[in-house]
């Protein structure tokens, strides 16, 4: 039976779309990716399909889906199972507990650095809530260092679920001119993610280093799939 082609709703410089597409790139999954948010807005009637005004949203034959994570989560159960989706509900365990910690430990200080640094324009940011949120990432980071001391990925020996939400965070923290603790495991990890082809076209992509270039890049991403 051929696989279906997904849709993705989410402009491609989204670190939440990434994964997404990161997830299809590595499973050889067909989709269609639509400009929608940022500076590309939203299509007529979004909110039909999410609720909230955020990307990713996608769309499997029946199923609508969004909250990146769970589709993340999906996309590796339906079609990566064994691969990105282990077998071994131990594995599976680690991965979803460094999925979780993405979304809690690491974007507690990630977002707000990325946040008054890059998207908000420099008169109105918050200086010390970048500070604050470098000082948070170089604590949560040598977390991740440790446990990455003797496994190549987050769940052991291969790349599964639990490296896909860290994967575009963790390339635009080492691509950003901040203070950072050493992290020799974590940079391991990193020239890993650098050497999947899915990684190269869906993750590392060039973000700018203020607002007015975050702009630039976002478009020049456009109609790109
Ligand atoms: N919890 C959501 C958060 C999604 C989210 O905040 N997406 C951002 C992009 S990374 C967004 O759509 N922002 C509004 C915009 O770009 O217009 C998820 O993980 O999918």
């Amino acid at each position: 039976m051929s696989k279906p082609t997904i849709k993705v709703l989410g402009r491609r410089n989204s670190a939440n779309v990434q994964k997404v597409m990161w997830v299809l790139g590595e499973l050889g999954l067909s989709y269609v990716r639509e400009d929608v948010a940022g500076s590309f807005g939203f299509p007529e009637g979004y909110e039909e399909f999410n609720p909230n005004p955020v990307v990713p949203t996608i769309r499997d034959g029946e199923l609508v889906l969004w909250e990146s994570n769970a589709c993340v989560r999906y996309l590796a159960r339906e079609y990566g199972a064994g691969s990105l989706w282990p077998d071994d509900s131990k594995t599976l365990a680690i991965a979803d507990q460094w999925m979780e910690w993405q979304r809690s430990d690491f974007s507690a200080g990630f977002f707000p650095m990325f946040m008054n640094m890059i998207r908000i324009p420099a008169d109105q940011a918050n200086p010390t809530a970048a500070e604050r949120g470098i000082a948070t990432c170089a604590r949560v980071m040598t977390q991740l260092e440790a446990h990455l001391n003797d496994r190549d990925y987050v769940a052991g020996e291969a790349l599964t679920i639990g490296d896909v939400p860290l994967g575009p965070m963790v390339y635009r923290y080492l691509a950003m001119e901040i203070e950072r603790p050493d992290l020799p495991n974590v940079q391991a990890w990193y020239q890993r993610l650098t050497q999947r082809p899915a990684y190269q076209q869906h993750v590392m992509i060039p973000f700018g280093r203020n607002p007015a270039e975050w702009n630039i890049e976002e478009q020049k991403n456009a109609g790109i799939q």
